[in-house]
């Protein structure tokens, strides 16, 4: 693909998927009829196997609980609510992404796919290396095949160490075909040990205000000194819900600039299944793990007592300053 097909993709991506799609099988779905398309929200199209979103780059003013507000740089997906983290982009294995990125910034950015690997060296989103950065006002079209079945990221490369902390980053989750298995290969063990009833992701970072307080967060929130869990829109941020018998999927992720993050979670131990969105040929039973910046982790919490049990980090000068989450066992 040449880079001029690009620039006419990055014109818009759901029309080219469109137009791609017209009168053909569709990948899933019988819906669609002859427009050959399958939209399952605005903006969100998937025709023939492409997947095309459109990732718009702004900058906000954002809540890390109760008042308490910073200023934020954010992904908003498909035209809905900038959010820190980015919203989680979700594709299947075998279908190629296509993701439009419009940036409504002052400054330059681009996106790299983190741990997305094969990739296309000019899809990787390095400026001045891959990729001239994407100047305000303008756009780019990356488009790869979607990775192995797994947990993946979405981050800024351009000044990195201002525009991922200040919330430049999410989570790009590659399912399984098949519902509530984690692992595309089940190893050693049977793929029922990667079995999971519901999930969660569990980003963490720190972010400044405008006067340079720090405030520890852990899905874009800050738990201690407000009301945060209290919030009706932080349900599922900061309070992780689940039944008892359950086993939860945590999609972990550390975008902090510098700092570790050993997450401990009370009450309940956890299988890591998977580093770095690679499965790990033997599940490792924890209740207390390091996560250092850029390393992401997949593990499955067995709420097996039920009960109101902190998780939270075990640097404890993060955990009074903020980053803490409760999973409550029903
Ligand atoms: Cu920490």
């Amino acid at each position: 693909m040449s880079r001029r097909d690009l620039l006419k993709g990055a014109a818009g991506g759901a029309a080219l998927a469109a137009t791609r799609g017209g009168g053909s099988t569709l990948l899933k779905g019988a819906a669609g009829g002859a427009a050959g398309l399958l939209a399952s929200s605005a903006g969100e199209a998937l025709a023939q196997g492409v997947r095309s979103h459109t990732l718009t780059v702004s900058a906000v003013t954002w809540s890390v609980g109760g008042r308490i507000t910073v200023p934020a740089y954010a992904y908003s997906l498909d035209g809905g609510a900038p959010t820190v983290p980015g919203p989680t982009i979700r594709a299947t294995a075998g279908e190629t992404l296509q993701i439009t990125v419009v940036n409504r910034l002052a400054v330059p950015t681009t996106v790299h796919w983190h741990g997305v690997h094969p990739i296309p060296n000019d899809m990787d989103g390095v400026p001045a290396v891959t990729q001239p950065a994407i100047p305000p006002g303008g756009s780019f079209a990356y488009r790869f095949p979607a990775p192995p079945p797994g947990t993946y990221v979405y981050h800024s490369h351009v000044d990195v160490a201002v525009q991922v902390p200040k919330g430049l980053y999410g989570l790009l989750v590659v399912d399984d075909p098949r519902p509530g298995i984690r692992a595309a290969v089940p190893w050693r063990r049977d793929a029922g040990e990667r079995r999971y009833d519901r999930e969660y992701p569990l980003v963490l970072g720190d972010i400044q205000d405008a006067v340079g307080n720090a405030y520890h967060i852990i899905n874009g929130k800050t738990f201690y000194g407000l009301d945060a869990v209290g919030e009706p829109a932080n349900q599922g941020r900061l309070v992780f819900s689940m039944n008892r018998g359950e086993r939860v999927l945590f999609r972990a992720w550390n975008a902090s600039a510098a700092e570790t993050h050993p997450m401990h979670t009370h009450g309940m131990s956890f299988d890591v299944v998977a580093a770095d969105g690679m499965d790990l040929e033997i599940p490792i039973r924890r209740h207390n793990m390091g996560i250092d910046p850029g390393e992401g982790f997949d593990i499955i919490a067995h709420a097996d007592t039920p009960g109101v049990w902190v998780f939270h980090c075990h640097n404890l000068h993060h955990a009074v300053n903020g980053m803490i989450a409760v999973n409550v066992v029903s």
